[in-house]
């Protein structure tokens, strides 16, 4: 029989993509949709499957329609995906950030446990928990620092989550992500405002592209790439953790002079540095070490930045040319 996954936050990135993966390999796909006043299922319309999933209405932050939704899907595994997960925002909506980001896994991990005991759980947390690092390159060993409202409440559904799988014997993984991108990514995350800009200024419709601190540096990869890890450790016969990373860290000075480059264009004629785009405390590197998914999930990134960056680029010269 075909199995079957709820996946939580599938209007974002990650849930489109992993969404498609787990239609190739035959599941039957269940989203949780949260109320939106707009339409949200763009990018599941662009990889050609927003028909192919049955859609669930509920919300991180009311246990009672996670209950519902884990009732209507009886899921084998689910994806929680689900998150305010820009970093920036953190700081004006730090409420409902700990709120979605940090009690809602305790929320879904308690219908699980209740309902469903028998459901595979996977946490997306993230390598913003390292925040202000503790070591030069960051495993699962590493203590954490988290830096931002964000990562104090995702360090809260990480340590939940642990503490589902060792009191009640959940199959309850949490994988330590870090950065990942694609032409899918939300315009307001830096890759993705980057690559927008250089198609508008190339071709016209943009004169500058303002940023804050751009010596930062993180540890890029391809979400497409990070789906597949995802899945991986809930084929394991045990729950763990896992830091999924490509080893490789980049400046996001440097990420603009791939993508202007790119275009044929110099990042240093068009980047204006503007202080709103400061952050209250800032990550300023992160860089994992994903050998223990490499030896036990068999995974590494497919992807390098340049490659990501291109095909990030490419896609909106599409959509900036189709405008
Ligand atoms: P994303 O594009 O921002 O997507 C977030 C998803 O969460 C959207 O579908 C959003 O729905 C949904 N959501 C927001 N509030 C919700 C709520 N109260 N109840 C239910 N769903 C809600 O994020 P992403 O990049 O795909 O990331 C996926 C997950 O991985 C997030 O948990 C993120 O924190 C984590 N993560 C991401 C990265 C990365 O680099 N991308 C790295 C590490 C960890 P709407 O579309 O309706 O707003
Ligand atoms: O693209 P960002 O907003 O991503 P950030 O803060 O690293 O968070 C992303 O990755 C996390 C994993 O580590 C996820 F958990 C999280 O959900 C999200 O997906 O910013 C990257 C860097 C930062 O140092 C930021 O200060 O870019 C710097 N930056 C410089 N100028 C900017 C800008 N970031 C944004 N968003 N916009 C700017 O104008």
């Amino acid at each position: 029989m075909a199995k079957s996954a709820l996946i939580t936050g599938i209007t974002g990135q990650d849930g489109a993509y992993l969404a498609k993966l787990l239609l190739d390999k035959g599941y039957q796909v269940y989203g949780l949709v949260a109320r939106r006043s707009s339409d949200t299922r763009w990018r599941l319309r662009e990889l050609g499957i927003e028909g192919d999933i049955q859609y669930l209405e509920g919300d991180l932050a009311d246990g009672s329609s996670l209950q519902r939704a884990l009732l209507k899907a009886r899921p084998d595994e689910v994806y929680n995906l689900g998150a305010q997960s820009f970093v920036g925002s953190s700081w004006d909506q730090p409420i409902i950030t700990g709120v979605v980001d940090g009690l809602g896994v305790t929320h879904l991990l308690e219908a699980i446990r209740q309902l469903s005991p028998d459901t595979r759980f996977y946490q997306a947390s993230t390598s913003e928990m390292f925040g202000l690092i503790q070591a030069e390159r960051q495993d699962e060993n590493t203590p954490f620092y988290p830096r931002s409202p964000y990562g104090v409440a995702k360090l809260y559904g990480h340590w939940i989550t642990v503490n589902y799988r060792e009191s009640f014997k959940l199959h309850a993984s949490s994988g330590i992500l870090f950065n990942h991108e694609s032409p899918l990514r939300g315009i307001e995350f830096v890759t993705r405002k980057v690559t927008d800009a250089a198609a508008r200024i190339k071709l016209g419709k943009q004169k500058e592209l303002r940023l804050g601190n751009i010596d930062a540096k993180r540890d890029w990869g391809f979400a497409g790439d990070y789906v597949e890890a995802m899945w991986l450790m809930l084929q394991q016969e045990q729950a763990d953790d896992y830091v999924v990373a490509t080893g490789i860290t980049t400046t996001v000075r440097d990420m603009c002079e791939l993508a202007f480059t790119h275009v044929g264009l110099n990042y240093r004629d068009h980047v204006v540095i503007d202080p709103q785009f400061f952050r209250p405390a800032e990550v300023d590197v992160l860089l994992g070490n994903p050998d223990k998914a490499r030896a036990k999930l068999n995974w590494q990134a497919q992807t390098s930045l340049a490659q990501l960056i291109e095909m990030m680029v490419e896609a909106d010269l599409r959509r900036v040319g189709r405008e």
